[in-house]
């Protein structure tokens, strides 16, 4: 064998090596490239978030939400975790309306709504008033706090009568009624003496698929139970349940009749009337003598005798009154109307 076949035989070994590294090159290269591709397309988003994720939390600083879309908050809990149960009411002389605007700097324009979590029911409060201003301060200094720990939204609501004709407590409730439904879509409704202060918050200001009556008992009667089908003082009915029956009556000026009246509509509706037990729901109401201006009503039994032949065309149907002004203060709205006078 000469020098050249050997020449020609090591070249030709080499021709053969340097294509078989080509062709192991362009292999590992096509595996490569295809491996990439299907990794992103399974997951190139995911990587990427968790990724941002990961970065703003470890910088450890509350970055701005850019994405526009509410927190969402939670329903509240079945039981509010604030309550508080039965307490000792106080009721200084000394008490201001600042002090209770200043203690209340979540209420604005007499509405409050939980900050953390979406109440479970929205509630007008409405109270008939006119000359007792005391009490009403008293019963804000107590029921904002009391149904702050429910965990409401809420809303408070003073009719006041203007003038000095007989006082028509009745009325001023179908009127609070009309009006707060211009505000809001409130699901519930609580009826509200001014001087009754509830004593445990366990007394729920909700409503339920019956009317309630939510005093049971209160100081001055020992608290017990007045008497079987008493309704008065303090009562929650939803939107419906109170347009069913078309509102109280307007024709009780004076004392007395107007919530035996209401508990006649609640029965002809075949509604019953539900109570909390008689250890939570108990008030204090505030001593008073009878007003000049709401003496006893003498024609009420001869009313009420006519509750089936005429709650249809008595009530909400037929409130005629004229609204002389709405003020929303810091605590309540303040509505005052005209409701005319008894007519004999
Ligand atoms: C009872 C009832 C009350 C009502 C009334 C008869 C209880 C606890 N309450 O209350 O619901 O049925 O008998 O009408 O049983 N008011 C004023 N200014 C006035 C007069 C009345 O603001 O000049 C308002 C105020 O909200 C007061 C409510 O009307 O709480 C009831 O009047 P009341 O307190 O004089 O009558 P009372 O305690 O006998
Ligand atoms: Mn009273």
């Amino acid at each position: 064998m000469g020098i050249f076949s050997t020449v020609s035989k090591v070249v030709r070994r080499s021709k053969y090596f340097l294509l078989l590294l080509l062709s192991l090159s362009v292999l590992a290269w096509i595996t490569n490239f295809s491996g990439e591709t299907v990794k992103s397309i399974l997951a190139p988003r995911a990587t990427t978030q968790t990724f941002i994720r990961g970065d703003e939390m470890n910088s450890g600083t509350a970055e701005p939400d850019q994405s526009n879309t509410p927190i969402e908050k939670g329903e509240c809990p079945q039981v509010s975790p604030l309550l508080k149960g039965a307490m000792n009411l106080s009721f200084a002389s000394s008490l201001k309306l600042k002090d209770v605007e200043s203690a209340n700097k979540g209420v604005t324009e007499g509405e409050y709504e939980p900050s953390d979590c979406t109440s479970r029911q929205s509630v007008a409060i409405l109270i008939p008033h006119r000359s007792r201003e005391k009490h009403l301060l008293y019963l804000l200094h107590h029921l904002h706090p009391f149904l702050q720990r429910q965990q409401l939204h809420y809303a408070i609501y003073v009719i006041q009568q203007a003038g000095d004709a007989t006082f028509n407590r009745a009325k001023l409730l179908n009127i609070g009624y009309l009006e707060a439904l211009k505000d809001y879509g409130w699901e519930c409704f609580i009826f509200h003496d001014v001087d009754l202060v509830p004593e445990n918050d366990h007394n729920l200001y909700v409503c339920d698929k019956q009317p309630k009556h939510l005093v049971v008992g209160r100081n001055s009667t020992g608290y017990k139970l007045r008497y079987k089908g008493y309704f008065g003082g303090v009562t929650a009915m939803t939107r419906e349940q109170f347009l069913q029956v078309n509102g109280f009556s307007n024709s009780y000026w004076g004392w007395g009749g107007e919530d035996d009246d209401l508990r006649v509509r609640v029965e002809l509706q075949k509604m019953k009337i539900l109570r909390p037990p008689a250890d939570v729901a108990r008030y204090t109401m505030v001593f008073h003598n009878r007003d000049s201006g709401n003496q006893i009503n003498k024609y009420r039994m001869g009313l009420l005798s006519q509750t089936l032949q005429v709650w249809k065309k008595d009530g909400l149907n037929s409130c005629s009154y004229k609204t002389l002004s709405v003020e929303r203060l810091p605590l309540y709205v303040n509505v005052t109307a005209d409701i005319g006078k008894p007519q004999v």
